[in-house]
């Protein structure tokens, strides 16, 4: 096998005996081969619309799930995972009959087999098989940022929201990744036009969980527990979180969030259920102590899935893209109600959660919630009371090294304001950092897809203070990533012009030394260095 997609890969170079996310090199074997015939049906479908022929709503959403499957920590089951290929050659092959002219497809497009002869297969169509390490580096940064905004159109599709023209880009990048004929240049304009529909996804995203679910708005949310059983979700689906908040009420079984969840907290929609409690623990690489000790079954939702322990294994279940063997897999296409009463009878019979914390951390911070406050925050800048924000967002992960984020955090300056997103927050958002006139410091829009919230945020502070240049704020960005949602967050910021990213704690694996230079060189991203090193090189000229 050889994975470098995630920030955790083996040696900051490839894991290539077993994934240490846990993946076993036949999965991600699999894995491969399914992004292979993903590619060779959006191949197909690229052509399709050239030919003026409508491609169906059905068929992207395979396309997106397909990708969604393939991300880290999403899902390790070998059986799903080569299920999901069988259905995809199958569809591509009715597809290609509709074609009018066949003539120079690759091989991924007219590849059909067995499933016999899908190891075999899988074994020359990884990653390595493009050898010339500079298009592969960049092949790979435009399919990973391609997975991630796959996750994102997953989340909005399911709450029945399509962009066409999305999908309709996401297929036809794809099908460039498999273009011999496609130097580094053309490659490099890709990427830039994948941070582009990255806006247009988290944009889509942004509108389909307003739209159902309201405006997030300031709140606290409880970190300590209740004394009746529990359920406790993950992931970032909230079109799942509905379901189970309708399907748990009145039941005595209360529900709380855990990682990426959190956020579920802040949207108008949830905060009428008076059993959806509370946040149980931290982020999503905690969860071995945190699931054993919650008590109560778990629900994954997407990724992140640490492979679990026999001691809550029984209690795990996976939905949506996710997945892990010999975990409970809950149905449920697009449209469809998912039926969690499996889950919520389990539940009744267990304990209730230990408490672990006690407290409240607070959070809602979403564009809507920032705009409706923007006078004071305009002023607090005019007064020089906020003097910077440090845009912090991203994944938080279980090396070390990241606890930069927590000291980080920790040495900014009282008058500097962090705008985070995603899991990163899990390093800082339990310190106590403060506020600055009634601003708390730390300002959470939500999950990881709401870092678009933190770029509509920037640009209305740009309108505001009448600045040509979004590099003209005074905003830091120091994103900590992880796994491919991340790149689509990095690549959408890139196209809105933003420079200067600092990110961490390593630079991506699957930067080829000449990709990582176009990017130092154009866009001025950098790695981080010490605390004290970066906070001298973001403050010590004040
Ligand atoms: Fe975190 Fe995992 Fe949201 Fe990621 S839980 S690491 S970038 O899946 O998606 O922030
Ligand atoms: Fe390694 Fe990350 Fe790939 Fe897992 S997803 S196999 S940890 S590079």
């Amino acid at each position: 096998m050889f994975c470098y997609q995630c920030q955790e890969t083996a040696g900051c170079s490839g894991c290539t005996q077993a994934g240490v996310c846990g993946k076993s090199p036949e999965v991600a074997a699999m894995q491969d081969l399914l992004v292979y015939v993903t590619k060779g049906l959006s191949e197909v479908t690229t052509r399709l619309r050239e030919e003026g022929k409508k491609v169906s709503s059905e068929i992207n959403h395979l396309v997106s799930l397909n990708l969604f499957t393939t991300i880290t920590n999403a899902n390790f089951d070998e059986e799903a995972i080569v299920s999901k290929v069988v259905t995809t050659i199958d569809v591509k092959k009715e597809l290609l009959g509709q074609l009018s002219n066949k003539e120079n497809l690759s091989e991924a497009a007219l590849w059909e087999a067995g499933t016999e002869e899908f190891a075999a297969k899988a074994a020359k169509v990884g990653v390595l098989s493009t050898e010339n390490e500079d298009i592969r580096s960049l092949r790979e940064l435009i399919t990973y940022g391609l997975k991630g905004l796959s996750a994102y159109s997953k989340h909005a599709n399911a709450l029945l929201n399509d962009d066409e023209e999305v999908d309709a880009f996401m297929q036809k990048a794809l099908a460039k990744t498999l273009d011999d004929t496609l130097g580094a240049e053309e490659l490099i304009a890709l990427t830039l036009e994948t941070g582009k529909y990255g806006v247009n996804g988290m944009a889509l995203l942004d509108t389909a969980n307003t739209t159902a679910y309201g405006n997030p708005e300031i709140t606290k949310v409880n970190i300590g527990v209740g004394n009746r059983p529990g359920i406790l979700i993950s992931g970032h689906d909230l079109r799942d979180m509905e379901m189970l908040l309708k399907q748990t009420e009145g039941t005595g079984v209360d529900v709380y969030t855990h990682s990426e969840m959190l956020p579920a907290h802040y949207y108008p929609a949830f905060k009428k259920y008076s059993h959806f409690v509370g946040n149980y623990g931290n982020a999503w690489w905690k969860q071995k102590e945190e699931f054993d000790s919650f008590n109560g079954p778990i629900l994954m939702t997407t990724n992140c899935i640490v492979p679990p322990k026999d001691s809550y294994k029984d209690r795990l279940f996976t939905t949506g893209a996710s997945g892990f063997p010999g975990c409970k897999h809950i149905p449920g296409e697009i449209g469809e109600e998912k039926d969690f009463s499996e889950i919520i009878e389990l539940a009744k019979k267990c304990a209730a959660p230990t408490e672990i914390e006690t407290g409240e951390i607070i959070g809602g911070f979403a564009h809507n919630q920032v705009l409706a406050l923007a006078d004071a925050v305009v002023g607090a800048v005019k007064s020089g009371a906020i003097k910077k924000f440090v845009v912090m967002a991203g994944c938080d992960g279980r090396v070390k090294s990241r606890n930069y984020y927590t000291d980080f955090a920790k040495a900014l300056p009282k008058d500097a304001v962090i705008l985070t997103a995603g899991c990163a927050k899990y390093k800082y958002n339990k310190l106590e950092l403060g506020d600055i006139g009634g601003i708390p410091r730390v300002l959470d829009a939500g999950q990881c897809n709401d870092s678009y919230s933190l770029a509509v945020i920037a640009l209305k502070l740009k309108e505001v203070f009448g600045l040509e240049d979004i590099n003209d704020l005074p905003i830091i960005y120091n994103i900590a990533w992880y796994e491919q949602k991340a790149v689509i967050v990095l690549l959408a910021l890139l196209y809105l012009g933003v420079k200067n990213i600092h990110l961490g704690p390593t630079l991506p694996a699957f930067l080829s030394p000449n990709v990582a230079k176009v990017l130092v060189e154009n866009f001025g991203i950098a790695g981080i260095g010490t605390v004290e090193d970066d906070m001298e090189l973001f403050f010590g000229e004040e």
